[in-house]
């Protein structure tokens, strides 16, 4: 069986996943950050430090077959916090993998890499990258180092661009972009179980009616998405929409209306 570590384990999304997968059975080290995180079964391994630390990688990574890295800086931020967290830290990551003979790298990319597409576009995975911010920007170059390190070093990896990922939509743009947690847990097991994936990017998002991207990229991992935004459709809609008119324009929102100096073209 796979041994899989998870690092931002005590982030939004590691608290969802870390008792889905040790339910499925999944052999589970999982890694905070700051603080020292509690074992949530007799089975789950856990550590927790600054993974630009290669002794704090190592305790990681060491014996594990696969990664799934959801640690980083998941918003806008200043751009020195963001090439700290986001790639001085993914290659620490990446260089801990290489070292432990990790085989795969699930790395949580983001729809802000791209989310500078008009939401009347659908896309599919191999569109134009069109970050939205500096954070967006970061998940360009983090599918850039997977595919670096792919290309030289043969570590497999899935670039799982995620849109909202969230127990339930609550917005009009989230009818386009959610994720549901059972959706990212089913696509997650298959990153575990597909037997070769090499270098993949797909996005993560549910089978929502109103999707901005084709489901096409997802068709190696066997990944069929269940949930779907439009049950929730009649309910959000009834109520106004929290973001801006320019943010509407845009696949990343706020994000990409944020700080934005020219109109939409
Ligand atoms: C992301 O990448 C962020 O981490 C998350 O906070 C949401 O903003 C999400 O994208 C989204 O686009 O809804």
């Amino acid at each position: 069986m796979a041994r899989v570590a998870l690092t931002g384990a005590s982030g939004q999304l590691g608290r969802v996943l870390r008792p889905a997968l040790l339910a499925r059975g999944i052999a589970l080290r999982s890694a905070g950050g700051r603080t020292p995180l509690e074992p949530l079964t007799p089975e789950e391994e856990v550590c927790h430090g600054d993974l630009r630390d290669p002794a704090v990688v190592d305790a990681a990574l060491r014996g594990v077959d696969i990664l799934i890295h959801m640690a980083g800086t998941s918003v806008e931020r200043p751009l020195p916090e963001i090439i700290e967290n986001n790639l001085v830290g993914l290659q620490a990551v990446y260089e801990g993998a290489r070292r432990h003979g990790v085989r795969r790298v699930v790395f949580a990319s983001s729809n802000h890499a791209i989310g500078m597409h008009d939401v009347g576009t659908k896309l599919d995975s191999d569109c134009d990258f069109r970050p939205d911010g500096f954070y967006g920007l970061s998940k360009m170059w983090g599918e850039g180092l997977a595919r670096l390190y792919w290309d030289k070093h043969g570590i497999e990896s899935v670039c799982v661009r995620i849109g909202s990922a969230l127990e339930r939509p609550t917005e009009p743009r989230h009818l386009s972009t959610w994720f549901g947690h059972d959706d990212l847990v089913r696509f997650l097991l298959r990153c575990i179980e597909t037997p070769a994936v090499g270098f993949l990017v797909a996005w993560g998002v549910s089978n929502n009616a109103r999707s901005y991207w084709k489901p096409t990229a997802c068709e190696p991992l066997g990944y069929v998405p269940l949930q779907d935004s439009e049950d929730y459709a009649a309910e959000i809609l009834a109520h106004p929409d929290p973001l801006e008119p320019v943010a509407r324009r845009y696949q990343g929102g706020s994000f990409a209306a944020h700080d934005l100096t020219v109109a939409p073209r």
